[in-house]
């Protein structure tokens, strides 16, 4: 569906803009808005027109008509509520107590970020490589793989974190594993995880929506134990 009054600022790779994208491709609207690929190494993030819209300066900025969102999770919620009738795909169940489960586990993804992304790829992207703490990357990898374990064990034989049926927790959460995988973690340890990376992978919406760098280049190979 055309929506030229919709925007969405994006980097290539950004987890958090990864998740509205899949959003919008879900509710068939990716295609139809206006999306602008911004340089995170060129500092586009910080011109005046992403400042106007986002005083942080960060992506994922987003605009639909005169309604401003910015925050991957909240363009997310506005997406599924603005455009989720039925005759697009529903992120949130119905159920309320059904929606709770879900609510848990988008909200869980936040620990995902504290223990597994920060320390282990935004730390190697924000430090020179020379300058890496080895004894400290040693203790964060084994936090990280606890972290795994959990969510390991949470998707268990289910296809999705939720149950049978991909969800706005499933939107939230793949982004960051897609990132790990990229950065060079094989998943061997944890069969649930792959199984999940691989099956979510293939859903339209996110080869619809797939970093373009990632096809051109390969990842920086951080890991031999993840
Ligand atoms: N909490 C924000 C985080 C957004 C964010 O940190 N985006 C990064 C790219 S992954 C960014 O724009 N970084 C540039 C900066 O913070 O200056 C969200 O979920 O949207």
């Amino acid at each position: 569906m055309a929506n030229k009054d919709m925007c969405l600022l994006w980097g290539s790779g950004s987890a958090p803009c990864w998740r509205a994208m899949i959003v919008l491709a879900e509710k068939g609207r990716w295609k139809g808005c206006m999306n602008k690929r911004l340089d995170f190494s060129k500092g586009e993030h910080k011109q005046s027109d992403v400042l106007e819209l986002n005083p942080r300066g960060q992506l994922p900025t987003f605009k639909d008509g005169d309604v401003v969102v910015n925050e991957s999770g909240a363009i997310c919620m506005y997406l599924e509520e603005k455009y989720g009738d039925d005759s697009t795909y529903r992120l949130l169940p119905t159920d309320v107590n059904e929606r709770a489960k879900v609510y848990q586990k988008m909200f869980e993804v936040s620990n995902m970020i504290s223990n597994v992304h920060v320390p282990l790829i935004r730390y190697r992207f924000v430090t020179k490589k020379e300058d890496w703490d080895l004894e400290r990357l040693k203790e964060s990898t084994k936090k990280a793989k606890e972290e795994l374990d959990r969510w390991n064990t949470i998707l268990g034989d289910k296809d999705y974190l939720c149950g049978n049926d991909f969800t706005m927790a499933d939107v939230f959460f793949y982004p960051y594993l897609a990132l790990l995988v990229r950065t060079g973690a094989s998943l061997s340890g944890h069969p649930a995880l792959k199984k999940f990376y691989d099956r979510v992978s293939k859903r339209p919406s996110v080869q619809a929506t797939w970093p373009p760098h990632w096809k051109e280049s390969e990842g920086p190979g951080y890991f031999s134990d993840l």
